[in-house]
């Protein structure tokens, strides 16, 4: 789709200049602005670079690390218990009546228990999260790839994007969520993770299911992945720019 990546590539770059004037505006929730501004400016610098490489490599692999790199604590950011008591009711019988919901414009809809999901093919990758908060870690991710999804539900002709809806929902009552694009579900690493260093998934971590999508930030990674929905526009999602930060001022395509 080469219209569509000139289109995400303009909106990229736009967006940068935003997020900057975001940060500067809205400032951060821990950290200082000295520790972490000047790190969002080189970043930013450096993304407009390495997203043009991305952009232009659609099944180009985001760096796979060795065992003895994997960092010691992997943190946790944002949120870290959702204040969602339907979440929480699973949660306390080990997530085994919650399901995966995937739906919208798909052939077939479907529903995943835990125990399918752990049935299925997966991956398992070694790869660095970077968040725009200034720190990043080296995690080894298990998890079925998006694409496996993606055979059984059959997007229509009319999905173009991936929509996946989180647990937590904030203070002024607003869910988390996030959007790839549909390309961006078939990436053999972009995966539904449920293992973080071997073990499941904990709490903070996002259990039982989040996403991973290596080539981009931090908070596409969305944790608590409740369903996921194909849609054709995400213009009447949320607040408009795909995702909760996006709402914000974040890049929607945040490529690393
Ligand atoms: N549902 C949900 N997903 C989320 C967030 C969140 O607050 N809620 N925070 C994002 C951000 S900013 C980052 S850096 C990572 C943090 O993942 P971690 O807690 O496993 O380190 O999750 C992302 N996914
Ligand atoms: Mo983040």
């Amino acid at each position: 789709m080469p219209g569509q990546t000139r289109i995400d590539r303009r909106r990229f770059l736009l967006g940068g200049l935003q997020a900057a004037g975001f940060f500067l505006l809205a400032g951060c929730d821990n950290l200082s602005q000295s520790q972490w501004f000047p790190q969002l400016l080189s970043k930013t610098e450096g993304l407009t670079r390495r997203a043009q490489r991305t952009l232009t490599s659609k099944d180009a692999l985001a760096k796979e690390y060795p065992e003895a790199d994997l960092s010691t604590v992997f943190p946790v950011n944002g949120e870290t218990n959702p204040n969602n008591p339907v979440y929480h009711t699973l949660a306390q019988g080990n997530f085994a009546d919650w399901k995966l919901e995937i739906g919208g414009l798909v052939q077939r809809p479907a529903r995943f228990s835990l125990t399918a999901i752990h049935a299925m093919p997966s991956r398992t990758q070694i790869t660095r999260h970077d968040c725009v908060e200034g720190w990043s870690a080296i995690g080894k991710w298990k998890g079925v790839p998006l694409r496996e999804f993606m055979e059984i539900v059959q997007p229509l002709p009319s999905a173009k994007y991936v929509v996946f809806r989180c647990a937590d929902i904030d203070d002024d009552q607003i869910p988390y969520y996030e959007s790839i694009a549909l390309e961006e579900a078939y990436h053999p690493q972009t995966i539904m993770a449920y293992e973080l260093n071997d073990v499941p998934l904990d709490m903070a971590h996002g259990a039982p299911l989040r996403l991973r999508v290596e080539r981009q930030l931090g908070y596409k990674h969305a944790k608590y992945v409740m369903r996921i929905e194909l849609v054709e526009s995400l213009d009447e999602i949320g607040g408009g720019r795909g995702g909760y930060w996006e709402d914000q001022g974040y890049e929607w395509y945040a490529g690393i």
